[in-house]
Parts: C-alpha cells; sequence; structure tokens
C-alpha cells in the first residue's frame, strides 16, 4: 500500500481538529497557536524530469487517450484502496465509464460527478515494446494531476504525488512486462483542506437523503480535477543525462551572448569513482547552423559563446521577438562513447530590476497582459492543443506582452510556445487566499515553488515568480510565513525578481517588504463603489503610489476589470454590461498613464483573459465574465479598447507599427488619428 489510507484519513482528521479548535477557541486562537511554530524545514528537492522528448537516444510515447474511469462512494474514500482495486482491471471491481485523458472529469459526464469530493479512479492497458526490455530505462511521467495522485503498474506501487498543476515522474523498468500488456491504475483525491495548496475545507452538511459532504474553498475557480494534462512513456539509456541548468548573459551592447549551462547524470552503469564523463554541448542557431560549441568542466558544466547573437526579446520589442537556439547536449563516457542526447530551446536574455524599474536586455519593459486561467468548456483545465494556439493568436492580436499563470503552474507546452512567441509570463505557483498560516502548509506551499522553478528554470519567457495570490497578508504570522517563502525562492534562483498578487491594503500587508516588486489586485468600481466609474482614476493612483512610497519598490496593477455579460448592451453604462467594462479599462488607462509617468509604475494586468468557470454562487453567473474574451474565446467590445491601448502603448514605448486593421475608417477623423 501507499500510505493512503492513513494520508487520507489525515487530511479529514486535520480537519476535523481545525474546525473544533476553530469553534471552541474563536479563530483569533487558532492562528496564534499554529502560527507560532513556523519553523523553516528543508524542502524534498525535485530531480529529472526534463520535458520527454525523443533523440536518437530516447524514445516517447503517449498514453493519453480514452481510459476507464471509477468514482469511489463519497462516504468511503479510501475503499478502493482497502479492496486493492489497482490489483486487477477496474472494470472488475466496479463499472467503468470511458473517460478522455488528458482532461478534467467534472464536465464530461451529464450527471453530479462534477461536484463529487474524494477518490476516482482511473485505468488503461498499454503495450511495451520488447525492444526496451534491453539495456535501458523506461519512464512513466504524467504533466498534472489535480490534486493528489497514486499510480500502479501491473498492480505495483509506483509514485504518489501531491499538488496539481505540476509534473512526475518514476522509473517503471522493473515493473513492465515487455512484448507484452500492461495495467497502469491512478488515483486522484480531489479534496482540500487547510493543509492543501491551495487550501479549501470539507464539511459533513445534512441533505435531503441523510449527511453529505461538501467541499468549499476561498478561491474563485472552479475546483476542476483529474488527469490534466499528458502521460507519457519514455525511454532514457542507463546512464542518462538527468538535469539540464541553462542561464545566459549578454554583452552591454547585446552584440555578445553567452549560455551557461550545467548538467547531471545519472547511471549505475558509470562507476561512481569514473569522473571522467563528459559533455558535449552544442548550439545552433533557427536555420540550423552550428554557432557554438564546447566540452564541459568535470563537473559537466561549461559556456557557450556566441558572436552576433539574436537575443529574446518579448513580443511588439522587437522585430523578430522569442529568437530560440537549440541546444543539443551530448553525454559522453571516458572512451568517447555516446551515452545520450537531450535538445532543448535556449533563449538569451538578461533581466534586471531596481527599486524603479525592471529591464530585459537593459531595456525598461512595461508589461501590458493579463491574469489568465486553463479553463473551457468540457475539458476543463485539460491540456488542450487547439485552445492554447487560439489563445496565442488571441494575445497577439490583441498587442499583449505578457501573463500572470494565475493562479497555478501552466501546462509545459504553453510555456514553451511563449518562449516562441515571446511572451513574458509572471510564473505563479498554485498558493491562492492563503490563510491560518501553519507548518504544514508552509511545507507544501515552498515545495509547490520548488517544483515549479525546477521545471520552469530555463524558459527565457519566465521573468518574475509569483509566490503567491491574494494571501490573507495581515493575518498573525503572515511576515514570517512570506519572508520563509522568499527566501526559499530566492536561493533557487537569483536570476529573476519575486512577486506576490496582494490585495490586502498596504496599511495590513505584512508581506511586501520580502518581495521585488509589488503586485496588487483591486475592483474598483465593481467590488467596492460598484457602478461609480467616478471612483476610479483618482483611487487607482493614490493606492499605486502609497504601495511605492510604503515599500520602495516598482509596483504593477495585477488585476481589475468588471464581470461582463457578453451581448448586454447598457447606455449609460450599466454594470454588467459591454459599455461598463469598456468604461472601467478607459478609467484605468487613464490612472496607468499618470502613474506610467511616475517612472515605478512599471505594468497593467486585465483580469480576465477570458470568462472562466467558478464555484456556483448568486455573484456569478455561469462563472466569472470578466473576460474580455468569452469562454469560447471570441472577444467582446473592450476587447477591441484594449487592443488599441496595448498596440499604442507598443508603439509609444517599443516603436512597434499599428496593425493596418486596429483602426476601423470612419471618415477623416479615422485618418487623423491613424497618422497622430
Ligand atoms: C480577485 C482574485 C481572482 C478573482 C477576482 C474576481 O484574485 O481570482 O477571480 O478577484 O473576483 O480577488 O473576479
Amino acid at each position: 500500500m501507499l500510505g493512503i489510507t492513513p494520508s487520507l484519513l489525515w487530511k479529514i482528521s486535520i480537519q476535523m481538529t481545525l474546525w473544533l479548535f476553530s469553534f471552541v477557541s474563536g479563530l483569533v486562537l487558532l492562528h496564534f497557536s499554529i502560527a507560532l511554530i513556523l519553523i523553516n524545514k528543508e524542502v524534498p528537492q525535485s530531480r529529472g524530469m526534463l520535458y520527454p522528448r525523443e533523440s536518437e537516444t530516447r524514445e516517447v510515447r503517449s498514453l493519453d487517450g480514452i481510459w476507464n474511469f471509477v468514482r469511489s462512494d463519497q462516504t468511503n474514500p479510501t475503499q478502493g484502496v482497502r479492496e486493492e482495486w489497482y490489483g486487477k482491471d477496474l472494470s472488475r471491481s466496479r463499472p467503468t465509464i470511458p473517460m478522455p485523458v488528458p482532461a478534467s472529469y467534472n464536465d464530461i459526464t451529464t450527471d453530479n460527478l462534477r461536484d463529487h469530493v474524494g477518490t476516482v479512479w482511473y485505468d488503461r492497458k498499454f503495450f511495451a515494446p520488447r525492444s526496451w526490455a534491453v539495456d535501458q530505462r523506461v519512464w512513466l511521467r504524467f504533466g498534472s494531476v489535480h490534486y493528489e495522485a497514486y499510480v500502479w503498474v501491473n498492480g505495483q506501487k509506483v509514485v504518489k504525488h501531491e499538488i496539481g498543476h505540476l509534473p512526475f515522474e518514476a522509473e517503471v523498468t522493473h515493473l513492465l512486462n515487455y512484448g507484452a500488456e500492461n495495467r497502469i491504475t491512478v488515483m486522484c483525491d480531489n479534496a482540500l483542506i487547510q493543509t492543501t495548496v491551495p487550501q479549501g475545507r470539507i464539511t459533513e452538511l445534512p441533505n435531503d437523503d441523510g449527511m453529505t459532504i461538501v467541499q468549499s474553498y476561498t478561491f474563485d475557480f472552479f475546483n476542476y480535477a483529474g488527469i490534466h494534462r499528458s502521460v507519457h512513456l519514455y525511454t532514457t539509456p542507463k546512464t542518462f543525462i538527468e538535469e539540464v541548468v541553462i542561464t545566459t548573459n549578454l554583452s552591454k551592447d547585446n552584440v555578445g551572448g553567452e549560455v551557461i549551462y550545467s548538467v547531471k547524470f545519472n547511471g549505475s552503469a558509470v562507476n561512481e569513482a569514473d569522473n571522467s564523463l563528459y559533455v558535449r554541448a552544442q548550439l545552433y542557431d533557427r536555420e540550423g547552423k552550428l554557432v557554438a560549441n564546447g566540452t564541459s568542466d568535470e563537473e559537466l558544466c561549461g559556456s557557450l559563446q556566441v558572436d552576433n547573437v539574436n537575443p529574446w526579446w518579448p513580443y511588439l520589442m522587437h522585430p523578430e521577438p522569442g529568437y530560440l537556439y537549440q541546444l543539443e547536449v551530448k553525454l559522453h563516457a571516458s572512451n568517447d562513447d555516446l551515452l545520450d542526447v537531450y535538445r532543448l530551446k535556449v533563449g538569451v536574455r538578461t533581466l534586471s530590476w531596481s527599486n524603479a524599474t525592471f529591464q530585459i536586455n537593459g531595456r525598461p519593459v512595461y508589461f501590458r497582459g493579463f491574469g489568465r486561467h486553463e479553463d473551457a468548456d468540457v475539458r476543463g483545465k485539460g491540456l488542450d492543443n487547439a485552445l492554447m494556439v487560439r489563445d496565442f493568436n488571441l494575445l497577439k492580436w490583441i498587442g499583449a506582452n505578457a501573463y500572470r499563470t494565475s493562479h497555478y503552474p501552466y501546462s509545459e507546452e504553453s510555456m514553451q510556445f511563449a518562449d516562441e512567441h515571446g511572451i513574458m509570463i509572471v510564473d505563479e505557483c498554485p498558493s491562492v487566499d492563503a490563510e491560518n498560516y501553519n507548518q504544514e502548509l508552509l511545507g507544501k506551499h515552498k515545495s509547490s515553488l520548488e517544483q515549479l522553478i525546477h521545471r520552469d528554470r530555463n524558459h527565457p519567457s519566465v521573468v518574475m515568480w509569483s509566490i503567491a495570490n491574494e494571501p490573507r497578508t495581515r493575518e498573525m504570522n503572515a511576515d514570517s510565513y512570506f519572508q520563509l517563502v522568499a527566501n526559499l525562492t530566492r536561493s533557487l534562483d537569483k536570476t529573476r525578481p519575486i512577486t506576490a498578487a496582494i490585495a490586502t491594503p498596504w496599511t495590513d500587508d505584512k508581506a511586501g517588504r520580502f518581495l521585488d516588486i509589488i503586485s496588487f489586485n483591486r475592483y474598483n468600481a465593481w467590488y467596492s463603489n460598484t457602478g461609480r466609474l467616478d471612483m476610479v482614476t483618482k483611487k487607482v493612483v493614490e493606492e499605486a503610489v502609497a504601495w511605492n512610497k510604503h515599500y520602495n519598490k516598482p509596483v504593477i496593477m495585477a488585476e481589475y476589470g468588471a464581470d461582463t455579460l457578453e451581448g448586454l448592451h447598457l447606455q449609460p453604462a450599466y454594470v454588467w454590461s459591454e459599455e461598463f467594462q469598456t468604461e472601467v479599462f478607459a478609467r484605468h488607462f487613464k490612472a496607468f498613464d499618470i502613474l506610467r509617468k511616475k517612472g515605478w509604475f512599471i505594468g497593467e494586468f486585465v483580469w480576465n483573459f477570458a470568462d472562466f468557470k467558478t464555484a456556483q454562487s448568486y455573484t456569478r453567473v455561469g462563472g466569472n465574465k470578466k473576460g474580455v474574451f468569452t469562454r469560447a474565446r471570441q472577444p467582446k467590445a473592450s476587447a477591441h479598447l484594449l487592443r488599441k491601448r496595448y498596440f499604442a502603448l507598443a508603439r509609444e514605448l517599443d516603436d512597434s507599427s499599428f496593425p493596418e486593421d486596429l483602426f476601423t475608417y470612419i471618415a477623416d477623423m479615422g485618418k487623423v488619428e491613424e497618422n497622430t
């Protein structure tokens, strides 16, 4: 067994203890007792998990497709483990239904699977070719399973992973039947409690049939669950490249580039004392021309010099944005035998920041972007290439240069796409609305950042780490908690600044001093002074100035917006109408232009890119409608306005030109506008 029963019981008992405690002692006492004991403990270090890529030494096979699926009885989540459902085909324990992978399971069926709380099971069969039995290793890798996953192959336990949106893998060489059929079984648990990231609560409530289990959470997006990203089998040689870490530099004039690499290998086939393995690193440009090559030192580190380098630039900041080289890493034995080959894309760029600016390749950046969600009809948070490509087309159409992966890590495929298209990413971990700071939560929060940085450290598109969204930073011990989280983040990556999207008023905030860049979320004319368009501009300016004065750091407005029902038109503007959203944006633009002149205001991010699903609530009509695009990815009126602003900013700041269709011809007026 995987220790499942104790783990699940533990989750539930912690939950109940917290409830009981808060009931008896009141919340203040709860915070006190939990908060006073925060200790800085080491977090487990991730290993391996290079994105699966084929090469002359590696094969990759997808296990995506239709799997078999069973939902457990909500009141008996551990039954399948006790009865060892993983020991045979699931269909022999329970009737199964078909379930697509990757996808969230919630919106696939027509019954109430959507609101199921607890465990569900998946299985499928696959063949392992005979050729894989010889002289290599086989790995099983999941792009992400939300929230907690337990995996068996042929009835044998393989791996357990907690925290959604992040990859995990295990070697399965010894568990496979080669030249024969194999079975993979996955149990997935979506329960969120006070010690998960993000947090939630599970309560037992009376219903018409007796009692039922209810999941609640404070965050504002639906807790979609299941096997969300691709499942791969891949092979490596016995001795293989396990890690590649890249950093890059540019000369002052951006003409000379440097790619610094560090490689780790793993392999029992190599004598421990044999430190004469070496790496041959070769860098190719877009045309496939070799531009630099070198051999590592005995630590498997080295650097490549690139003359007349093409730096990685954000979209619209340069005529050739998102320039990527290909780095070929070859691991050789001391006798020159080629052991393993791995290739990855590399963008050469530098980042720097101060208390007033953020620069890429020595040029100041002004972020024009979005908060987003991985969310769509039917597939929920499941990876969908059609949707991903459509979203990037829309980002470029609207002239955005950045987005925040609110409120969790997005797919590896989308990170690669952002690299290629020059879209800057504020990369956020899954901590949202953190509260009741406790030791267990701290450990998992830090681990989520460790896993995120391990996964995303080589992406040129990642320009900032966001360590939380809207944590309750006025609470007791928010300061020591965020100091520990920020310290860990900095210790893992010194090349990127740290931010967090904060909604606590600056007067009460205890986390900002540990950040490099202050991001704040505020909904003027929506959650405060609803409908009052005359109460936006001044308030935004005042708040941004106050944050800057208080912490003396660059400031970003990370969220602003208004729910908007597509097709609802009301003049004069009235809440929920397209006119209102457009007006709210315009009032913010005015504030941003006042703030930009101050120098330290470095970006504006609309909430949200597209409409998305939330938990059911009387404030949400079919979900959150603050999208500039509908959930089907069609523009609302505000999208056309935002497009004009983002391209106007790009022209003013980055000297880029307008797309031909930016202004619709009206009369001579239109021409005048075009020429200014
Ligand atoms: C902010 C949250 C975001 C919500 C948004 C809203 O960061 O997740 O969706 O409010 O209410 O506070 O629309």
